[in-house]
């Protein structure tokens, strides 16, 4: 079969303008924001759909091509994870299809769950950016945190030195995961930065002890620095909580904290 050459207007050119200029909109509209989500894992996609869902405007930036963070590999690669009833809701929301478990959890696919975490952050309205990466916080002349700055997540890979770019957000919200980069740069960088309270030392969660650790995520889940929260592991970690391996209602519970949470201080900080 031949292609109908008269009939194909197609060239080169319809291709890098459809793609630069609808990128650049989308880009556009998302440099000032309600809140900036950085990290598309459980939390930190939670946290985002939940604010959108509320009329907020939301971009979730990502270092990697891909979106679902620690969702995809379940425990120790196999493909499952495991959540406590109390938060089997905010899978069943978004159509994840559960199979009941032991002690009151129960379990998902760990593809499902990662794909329509992230479809029904985006049908709520969320704008995910992937292949970006936050390196540092933008802060106002109170040192609040007021925006993120952001860089392609190549560039650093590639050993470039490229200046970043800035975007304004209300709040920010760290769902960085296990390393909780964001609440480090504020805690390095920030001038008088202690992060509320206690947090002087190295952030990391300690070893693994599940109970204890899904308990205080949802207490973990706090504004650290004003402007930043706070969600999932890098609540666990900047707690200096436990690790608790491939059970997940934590992280989702989390989430909708953090978006409780950024709700309270965009509607007080405007
Ligand atoms: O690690 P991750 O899934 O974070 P989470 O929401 O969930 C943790 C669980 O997946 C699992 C667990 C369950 O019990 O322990 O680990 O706390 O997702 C974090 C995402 O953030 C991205 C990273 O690539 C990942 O997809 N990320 C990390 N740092 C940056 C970033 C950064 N500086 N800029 C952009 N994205």
């Amino acid at each position: 079969m031949s292609l109908d050459k008269d009939r194909l207007t197609l060239d080169e050119l319809t291709i890098t303008r459809g793609i630069v200029r609808t990128f650049m909109e989308d880009f556009l509209d998302s440099i000032d924001l309600d809140v900036a989500v950085v990290g598309a894992g459980p939390s930190g996609l939670t946290a985002a759909r939940l604010l959108a869902d509320e009329g907020m405007t939301v971009a979730v930036f990502e270092r990697h091509l891909h979106i679902g963070g620690g969702i995809w590999g379940g425990g120790m690669l196999f493909p499952r994870i495991v959540v406590e009833e109390e938060a089997a809701a905010l899978m069943s929301d978004v159509g994840i299809r559960l199979r009941e478990w032991e002690d009151r959890t129960v379990i998902a696919d760990a593809v499902e769950a990662a794909t329509k975490m992230t479809a029904a952050a985006i049908d709520a309205g969320v704008r995910i950016f992937v292949g970006i990466e936050v390196e540092d916080v933008v802060v106002d002349d109170d040192n609040r945190v007021c925006g993120v700055v952001i860089n392609w997540g190549a560039v650093p890979a590639a050993g470039l030195h490229v200046d970043p770019l800035g975007v304004r957000a209300k709040a920010v919200i760290d769902g960085t995961g296990h390393p909780c980069e964001i609440a480090r740069v504020v805690l390095q960088k920030v001038p008088d930065a202690s992060l509320d309270s206690d947090f002087d030392y190295v952030p990391g969660e300690g070893s693994m002890n599940v109970r204890a650790a899904e308990a205080l995520l949802v207490p973990n889940t706090r504004e650290v620095y004003p402007g930043l929260i706070v969600t999932g592991m890098a609540a666990s970690a900047t707690n200096k909580s436990y690790r608790m391996g491939a059970i997940f209602g934590g992280m989702l519970l989390s989430g909708q904290r953090a978006a409780e949470l950024v709700a309270e201080i965009v509607a007080e900080r405007g």
